[in-house]
Order: C-alpha cells, then structure tokens, then sequence
C-alpha cells in the first residue's frame, strides 16, 4: 500500500496529483506545499454541485490558482447569468470547520472515532471487509452512493464494487429521488430519457407542472419559464398552495395521492372530446386502444369525488391540453416519490403520447431531475443498469462492457441488485454485514428513520465517506473517509436536460481529503483489485472510458472530443455520436446548435420503435389519515436556501439567514384554531413510528386535515411511513398518518 501511495505521490503529471500528495502524512511526512493543478489564475468555469439544472458558474482565481469568489457564467445556455443562493454560496461548505481532514476510525476501546494515517484506514477497510466477505460470502457487503459525485467516480464505484470486490446489492440516494422516472421512462420510451431542452420552458403555449416545487426546488429552471414570451398558461397540480401554485395561472389542489385517477379522468375526457392525435397514435406508440378502453371509467363525477375537485376544474385543465399547440408536462416529486409512482408517471407520459405533445418545441413529458448528477447516476452508477443503461441480465451486455473495460465477462453477475429498503431489509436480516456510503446522509434522509440505531447494531463494519465527520450517518461510522468536495476535482455532472458539463477543481481540500475518485483508486489497490482499474487513471481517462461504454446506446456521446470540448460548446446534451456511429440516435448538433430534444421523428428506442401506453388500477394511500392519526403529513424542499439535509448549505451564513433555523410544521388555520394552536406554538407532531417537535405555521396554503414539514431537519423522517412503489421501489415520502397536540 505505501508502495501504492508513494508512486501516486511522485507521479506529478496526473490530474490527481494534488490531492495525493496530501497523502504523505499517512507516512509521517506532513503535508509538503507542492505545486498542484488548480486552474491558473483567471477564471474557471465550473458546473455548480447542488440541483439538477446545472448552471455554470464563473469561479475566480487568484494567483495561485486558488477560488476567491464566483458570479454566473452570462454565457452558458442554462443559467444566462443566473444562479440561486445555493450556487452563489457554493465556495462557503469547503471552507466549512468541520471538514474532515483525515480519515477517522473509531477506538474499540474508548469507542471515539480517532484520526488515524490513510495507511491504517486502507487496512482497516479491507481487513473488515474482507473479513465479513469470509465469514458472510462476498454479497454481505453493500454500498450506498449518491447522484452528487461526479460521473466518473460513480461509475468507477459501481465497477470497483461489483466487478473488483464482488459486491452484488448496491444501490444509491436516487432512488429516494428519481428511480420512478427511470424506470418509468425505460417501460415507456424502451430507455431512461427524459426528452426535454430547457428551451422548452420559454417555448410552451401550457406548462403543467404536477408534484413539483420550482420556484423553491428548481429557482433558475422556473426564471427560464418566467422567460417564455407566449403567454403560457401555467397549471399547478399539487395539493399545497405553493410558491409556483401562487404564480400559476391555474393551481389544482387534488388531495394528496389522486394523481393516478386525476390523470386518467384527464385522458377520459380528451377521448369524449376528441382530441387526441389519432395519426401519432398510430405511427408511434402501441396498446393504445386497450388505455382508451381502461380509462372509460374514470369519469369526471368520479374523478372529481376522488380527487376532491370540482368537474369545472377537469374540465379547464383538459381545455388547455387541448386548444394549445405546444402543451408540456414536467414532474417532479410530488409524483415520484408515492405508493404508485412508476404508473402515475407513465399517466403523465401517456397524456403526452395521446395528444402528441412530444418531441416538437415547448412540448413533452418531462421529468425534473434532483440533484446535480442523479442523471450521471442513472447512467453510469452500475446498480440498477449496467454501465451506460445496460442490462445485467443480458449476456451480451456483460461482454460488450466486459470488452470495453478489459475485464473477465465473468467477473460481471447477472443478477439484479436490491433495492435501497431491500438493502436495508437484508442488513436487518444479517444477509447485509458491512456497509459503505458515500456522499449521502442517509441516517436522516431515509424514510422512517428510526430504525437506523437498530440496524447500525447489527452491522459489523460501517464506513462512510463525506465532506464532513458530522452528518448523522458518519456519526454512525467505524470508519469515515475524508473526501474532497465539489470545486476540489473535476469531472462530468450530467443535467436533467441530458447535457453533459465539466465540474473544475478550484480549490485545494483541506488536509488529508482525497476526492472519492482518488479514494477509490486506492481501495481498488489496497483490496488488490487495482489491475483490474489501471486504465481508469485519472478522472478524465474514466471519461473516455464512459465515452466508450455509451457507444451504440441513446445516450451516445462519443462525438464529444472531453473536458474542453464539452466547456467550449457550453455543455454537450447527450445523444452526441461521433459521426458514422452506429448510434439509434440522431446525428450530433451541428456546430453552434445548443440545444437539443429527443423523438423529433416520433421514434422510441423500444425494440418496434413505438412508445407503449402503460396503465393500471390506482391503490389506497397506504396510510390514510384516520380518528387517532387525522392529518396527513407532507414533506419537501422548504426553502431555496436549503439543500437536503443541510450537511452543506448550514455551513454558509448567508444561506442560513434565508432559511428557518428550526423545524416547523405548516397547518391550516381552521385546524389550528380547533386544536387551539397559534402561530409560532410549539408543537408534537406523532406518526405510529415516532414523534417530533416543531413550531407551528399557521397558513392556508395546506388543505385542512394537511400538514407540511420541510425534509431538512432531522427528526422528520421519524415520522414517515415506508411505503413503496412497486416498480421503482421508491419511498413514498409525502404521505403518512400523523396527530399533532401542543406539548
Ligand atoms: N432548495 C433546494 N432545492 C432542491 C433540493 C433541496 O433540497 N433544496 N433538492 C433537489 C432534489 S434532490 C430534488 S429531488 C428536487 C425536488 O423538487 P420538488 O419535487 O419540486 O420538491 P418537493 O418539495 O420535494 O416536492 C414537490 C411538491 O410535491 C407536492 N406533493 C406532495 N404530495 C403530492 C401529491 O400527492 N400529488 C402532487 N401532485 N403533488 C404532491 C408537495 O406539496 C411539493 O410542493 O429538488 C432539488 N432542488
Ligand atoms: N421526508 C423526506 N425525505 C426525503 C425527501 C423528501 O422529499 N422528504 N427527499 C429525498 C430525496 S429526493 C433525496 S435526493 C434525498 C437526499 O438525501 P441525502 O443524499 O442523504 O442528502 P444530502 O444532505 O444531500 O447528503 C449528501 C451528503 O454527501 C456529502 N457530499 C457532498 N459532496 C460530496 C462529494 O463530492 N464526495 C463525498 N464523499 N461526499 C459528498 C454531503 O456532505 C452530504 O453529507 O433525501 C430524500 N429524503
Ligand atoms: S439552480 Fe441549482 S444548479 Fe443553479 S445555482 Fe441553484 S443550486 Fe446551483
Ligand atoms: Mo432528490
């Protein structure tokens, strides 16, 4: 290992090297000042690292490389200038004082976790590991990852944990977030693509926006539709009065978890109305008649005493899909994260596909993505697809990856992965016994969270690996590695527009942070697997790797040369095959164009081409109110301010004076006055699964018998239920059972 560490040290060329050679104090050689490869001074332009739509920032540099302050990149086709408070405070996490800044490992004895040399932790990582792979089988470990690293480092995660140290369950925070879309687009389209531009915000005659937030969750997406010059009409689906609620022209406030019916009510009444595009029914999509058929029951009176809308309110929304020449339908959580997420998203497609609102401008079922590479991740993760959305189960696939990588076909399984709750079922089990999780706080972000105590007993051995030794899962650890941040590395954020930017290093880690990059090269080492990862020697060398593995898929980039090419042409949206690619996709933009959609031909990459309509029974909420637990908790983004579960954006103080500094609990005024509750109470908010204090916001802006909680705060999710979809297995966050009572 010190042999390992030594050469990485005194290669100087790589673009790795400035973070290794912070390693030399696991020799007992402090941390020389070396020269490093920052950007020269200037600027460099840098994808910002929170939310999917990828802004770039202009980051400046003093002399020695080093980031000063930053402002929104004017010229980039995202932003035009633009950035929420989160990108203009990105610089403030890294200089944060809890950066970790070497690895610690708790003392068996004292039960602290202690700093300790990356030689010691490399050892106690592959000792325990591999201990527990003996005693356990190779299955019994896991890891858990994310959508904010970069795409390299995923994808040489996801390789080095199943093809080099013979994980098989892995799975990642974006199936808290977006595994219904994929799953959902991969029933429909035949592969996970979301089919939009950002210019078709400023080119719709109707938005609709059903279960999403932008004016919080997406700010610079939702200044792009404050941008359209058409006059669209801007129809809001969501059971709260939202910020984007408030600036619609139309808000629809279904009661939580009607959106299946509200959905096929809409595409019952297009039908009765005729107007549906019978010529791209017939040219492009499949079982169409059997959906027609189907939904010849959801009839306005019925949809309206489910949903608890009036029929006038049907009828409105269905006049808009249907008088207007370029109508878009865009989703985000309030339809992902539910009991029958995967079909309700497949509703949303389907009104698209029936009405032909696809692939023309301003048009499309449009998923919004969350974080800044949850698309990267549904790519390249290689949990639930294999490298570049392949299939695991397809010999094929395994040896065209296998070839590409130059790794033994075998060493690929063929067997699907848990999902994230199996993952967590089988640590319960004893199935799972040692755990790895990176970039993602997961003792706080996942649903019902009380039982982590529990299952932290029964692990053997847990490493997690993060900014900070301070979240609530590295609090947790055996072992927690320090990792460089977003602006400390470089590498590919894909946006939920499909387009591919370059994340710069412009600032140094502190200390002994590697990027996760690093780290994993030397864990593929040290666990003596590294042969298998010699062509993955730098982030940009995993990229023409990746380029490679995404030949022949819809997502084709092998026409983008690398990092410069992709920052010279303001990002690259995938497909962008080289020219004579045997690629399924249309050819690459000509010079200059800079945007781009998919299915302007009307073809799917399903096997016939055609986009399947896919539909099935809505189900009870799994956890409806009732006499004891009579509200119904909401939970989401609470403030532009305020990123998931605060690990980076409590550490700016800017963004903590635009945010609430404690949890509260928003409650309509009849209910508040029937329970005698006035603004700023404190009050308890109890599910069957725990309980949590916070202060009462008295607002009309949540339905009577509704409550809403900001997921940011701790305790939140010791109160949500774990319900699943079926298909995506996501966790429905925004619906359980709660009472609330004052102290
Ligand atoms: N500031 C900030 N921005 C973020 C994030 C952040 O943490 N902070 N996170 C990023 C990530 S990873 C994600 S995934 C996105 C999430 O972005 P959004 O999905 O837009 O945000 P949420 O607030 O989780 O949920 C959106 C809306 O769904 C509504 N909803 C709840 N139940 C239902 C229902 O049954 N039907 C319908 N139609 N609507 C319902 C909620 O009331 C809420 O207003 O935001 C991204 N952007
Ligand atoms: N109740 C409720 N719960 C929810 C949701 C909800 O709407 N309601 N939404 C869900 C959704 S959509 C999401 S996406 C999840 C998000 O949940 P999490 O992923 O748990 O939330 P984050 O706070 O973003 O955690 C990311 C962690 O990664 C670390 N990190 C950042 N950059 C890097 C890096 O480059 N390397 C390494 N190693 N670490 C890094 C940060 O310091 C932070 O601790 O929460 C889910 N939980
Ligand atoms: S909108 Fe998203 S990508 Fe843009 S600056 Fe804000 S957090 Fe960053
Ligand atoms: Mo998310």
């Amino acid at each position: 290992m010190n042999s390992v560490l030594n050469n990485l040290l005194h290669s100087r060329s790589g673009p790795m090297t400035a973070e290794l050679v912070r390693a030399p104090a696991a020799h007992g050689l402090g941390l020389p000042q070396v020269p490093t490869r920052l950007a020269p001074a200037g600027t460099a332009k840098s994808i910002c690292g929170f939310c999917s739509t990828g802004c770039s920032l202009n980051v400046h540099l003093d002399a020695s490389g080093q980031a000063i302050n930053l402002s929104p990149d004017p010229d980039y086709p995202v932003n035009l200038g633009m950035a929420c408070p989160k990108g203009w405070e990105s610089l403030a996490p890294l200089a944060a004082p809890d950066r970790l800044t070497s690895p610690l490992l708790r003392n068996r004895s004292t039960g602290q976790l202690e700093p300790v040399s990356w030689d010691a932790a490399l050892d106690a990582f592959v000792g325990n590991f591999k201990n527990i792979q003996q005693a356990h089988g190779p299955h019994s470990l896991s890891f858990l990852s994310t959508g904010q690293i970069v795409m390299e480092e995923m994808a040489l995660l996801g390789a080095l944990a199943k093809f080099g140290m013979g994980m098989l369950h892995v799975d990642s925070n974006t199936r808290q977030c977006m595994a219904t879309s994929h799953i959902a687009y991969k029933q429909s389209f035949g592969f996970d693509a979301p089919p939009f531009t950002y210019a078709d915000f400023e080119e719709s005659d109707a938005l609709i926006f059903i279960g999403a937030n932008p004016c919080i969750a997406h700010p610079i997406m939702w200044q792009r539709v404050m941008m359209n010059r058409r006059k669209p009409e801007i129809v809001v689906i969501d059971p709260r009065r939202t910020e984007t609620a408030v600036a619609a022209s139309l808000h629809v406030p279904l009661r939580p978890k009607s959106d299946l019916t509200l959905l096929y009510g809409f595409a019952h009444l297009l039908i009765a109305r005729g107007a549906v595009k019978r010529d791209f029914i017939e040219a492009h999509t499949s079982n169409y008649e059997a959906f027609a058929a189907f939904v010849q029951k959801f009839t306005p009176d019925r949809v309206a005493a489910e949903t608890g809308l009036p029929v006038a309110t049907l009828h409105r929304v269905v006049e808009i899909i249907a008088s207007k020449e370029r109508v878009s339908f865009w989703w985000t959580m309030g339809v992902n994260q539910g009991h029958e997420s995967t079909r309700t998203a497949q509703a949303i497609i389907n009104l698209a596909l029936m009405t032909g609102h696809i692939g023309r401008p301003g048009t499309g079922a449009n998923s919004i993505t969350g974080q800044c590479n949850a698309m990267g991740s549904r790519l390249f993760g290689n949990a639930t697809s294999l490298l570049g959305g392949r299939d695991f189960a397809k010999p094929d696939h395994r040896a065209h990856v296998a070839a590409i990588l130059g790794i033994d076909p075998a060493l690929i399984p063929a067997e699907k992965s848990w999902a994230y709750d199996q993952i967590l079922d089988g640590i319960d089990t004893g199935a799972i016994k040692g755990l790895w999780v990176i970039a993602t706080n997961t003792a706080h972000s996942w649903i019902n969270q009380r039982r982590f105590p529990e299952l932290r007993a029964k692990l053997d051995f847990l490493v997690v690996q993060d900014l900070y030794g301070t979240t609530e899962i590295a609090r947790m650890a055996d072992l927690v590695l320090p990792a460089a941040g977003w602006g400390e590395k470089d590498g590919v954020f894909i946006n939920s527009e499909r387009r591919l930017g370059v994340s710069r290093k412009v600032s140094r880690a502190p200390g002994q942070a590697l990027s996760d990059f690093a780290i994993f090269k030397l864990v593929a080492t040290a666990w003596g697997c590294g042969e298998l990862f010699t062509r993955w020697e730098s982030p940009e060398a995993a990229f023409r790797l990746l380029r490679e593995l995404s030949h022949g898929q819809p997502c084709d980039f092998t026409g983008i040369e690398g990092y410069d090419h992709i920052q010279r042409e303001g990002g690259i949206q995938w497909p962008c095959p080289a020219a004579g690619s045997s690629s399924q996709t249309a050819p690459a933009n000509p010079p200059g164009v800079r945007h781009r959609r998919l299915f302007a031909d009307g073809r799917f990459f399903t096997a016939d081409q055609r986009a399947l309509f896919l539909f099935d029974e809505p189900r009870p909420m799994p956890e409806p109110p009732c006499a004891e637990y009579p509200f119904l908790l909401n939970t989401g983004r609470g403030s532009s301010a305020q990123w998931h579960t605060g690990s980076r954006t409590d550490k700016s103080d800017v963004l903590r004076k635009l945010a609430p500094s404690s949890l509260y609990l928003e409650i309509n005024p009849a209910d508040a006055a029937r329970l005698g509750i006035r603004e700023n109470d404190r009050v308890i908010v109890g599910s069957r699964r725990g309980e949590s204090s916070a202060f009462a916001v008295v607002t009309p802006t949540v339905q009577p018998g509704q409550v809403f909680m900001p997921m940011h705060f701790d305790t939140v999710n010791r109160l949500t239920f774990p319900a699943f979809d079926p298909h995506s297995r996501q966790p429905s966050y925004k619906a359980c059972a709660v009472r609330v009572s004052r102290p």
